[in-house]
């Protein structure tokens, strides 16, 4: 059986570009993570998803483990099967949800428990529940339990969480033991202190992981500080092993982030804002509800390969987006995915080619010219 392993091919300034092998299948890095929080990619059949280029889809642990259920998920054959995806899938162990999604949460050196967002029903999870729900699901890369400070916080809340979250992390590996194939991946915590980052990539190295996550950032503190941290964080994780940055992001948030050595990111954004008539193209962003698209015979991008670019004019995608037509939300996310696989493939070969910077300086000079 193929295990699982990363190999770096090319690198250009921080920037890196490789291939991470499990027995589902490759991954190009650096790479882009759809994220299929309940078992779906939202309006998006799987082999649709794989048609955009996706290697690997991000699942959530908080949301499966409350509906349907982990364990129902085994009976039926595991994730994969479930939802009718046989690549890799990357799970994210939970605690971020909670904190985000869930009320009453309260939180102890063991855990979290918590009243679901869907029925009010009372849950618990701490890293050896968040192991235990990740093997049932089947997830190629598991991510280890952890605490993502809300914001505004102290330095000493933000020292005081990381220590916590690296506790966890000892005890994540220890749950998560020894599974050929299947990769378990750390959690740099530290908010935007140096000190901290330094000390929490440490404490991960110490334990050892397969890939190291940079989670704690795109939580409201802006791009400059975001960049302001990639310029350092990345470097204190092996040089060996995948970065993947949690929850990123935008477009020019990804090309700054893979210029700053950072190989994985997943992101709700171009899925959800496929929902609500955004469209994200190589001249920004396009809102498909605004009124001057009504008449409009072009395409959304005309240099695009994707269904909804090569056989529906702005007027149509304009016209049933405010007629409230499901296909609205299925033209714009697949658009929204194609069009982040091809930055992300266009981020490769720079790469490769030692061209990144000539890369980058023509994907912000076209953004600033404006749609069409
Ligand atoms: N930890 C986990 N998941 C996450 C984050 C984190 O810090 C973030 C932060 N952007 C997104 N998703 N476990
Ligand atoms: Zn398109």
């Amino acid at each position: 059986m193929t295990k699982f392993s990363f190999t770096l091919k090319a690198t250009d300034g921080r920037a890196r570009t490789g291939t991470i092998s499990t027995p589902r299948g490759e991954i190009q890095t650096p790479a882009f993570m759809p994220v299929g929080t309940a078992a779906t990619v939202k309006a998006m059949m799987p082999e649709s998803v794989a048609a955009t280029g996706a290697d690997i889809l991000l699942g959530n642990t908080y949301h499966l483990m409350l509906r349907p259920g982990a364990e129902r998920v085994a009976r039926l054959g595991g994730l994969h099967k479930f939802m009718n995806w046989n690549k890799p899938i990357l799970t994210d162990s939970g605690g971020f949800q909670v904190m985000s999604l869930s009320s009453l949460r309260k939180l102890t050196e063991e855990g979290v428990t918590f009243a679901s967002h869907v029925d009010g029903s009372k849950h618990m999870l701490s890293p050896e529940r968040s192991m235990e729900i990740q093997k049932l699901l089947g997830s190629d890369i598991v991510m280890c339990f952890d605490e993502c400070p809300a914001l505004p916080a102290t330095e000493d809340e933000v020292a005081k969480s990381m220590r916590l979250s690296m506790r966890w992390a000892q005890r994540s590996r220890d749950a998560f033991g020894d599974r050929p194939g299947h990769a378990l991946f750390g959690i740099q915590q530290g908010g935007v202190t140096r000190e901290l980052r330094e000390e929490s990539a440490e404490k991960l190295k110490e334990i050892g992981f397969d890939g190291y996550a940079v989670g704690g950032l795109a939580v409201g503190e802006g791009q400059e500080a975001m960049f302001g941290v990639l310029d350092y964080a990345p470097e204190m994780l092996p040089t060996d092993k995948p970065r993947y940055l949690m929850g990123v992001g935008k477009p020019d948030d990804i090309v700054g982030a893979v210029e700053r050595g950072i190989d994985m990111m997943d992101c709700v954004l171009p899925s959800r804002s496929g929902r609500t008539g955004q469209a994200w193209t190589r001249r920004g962003q396009v809102n498909i509800k605004n009124a001057r698209h009504a008449d409009d015979p072009r395409p959304l991008d005309e240099a695009c390969t994707c269904p909804a670019c090569q056989n529906y004019s702005r007027a149509y995608l304009h016209h049933v987006f405010r007629a409230g037509e499901m296909i609205s939300g299925m033209l714009l996310t697949w658009h929204n995915l194609h069009y982040y696989q091809e930055l992300m493939a266009g981020l490769r070969a720079a790469i490769t080619e030692g061209e990144l910077a000539r890369f980058v300086a023509e994907f912000h000079e076209t953004r600033a010219m404006g749609d069409i």
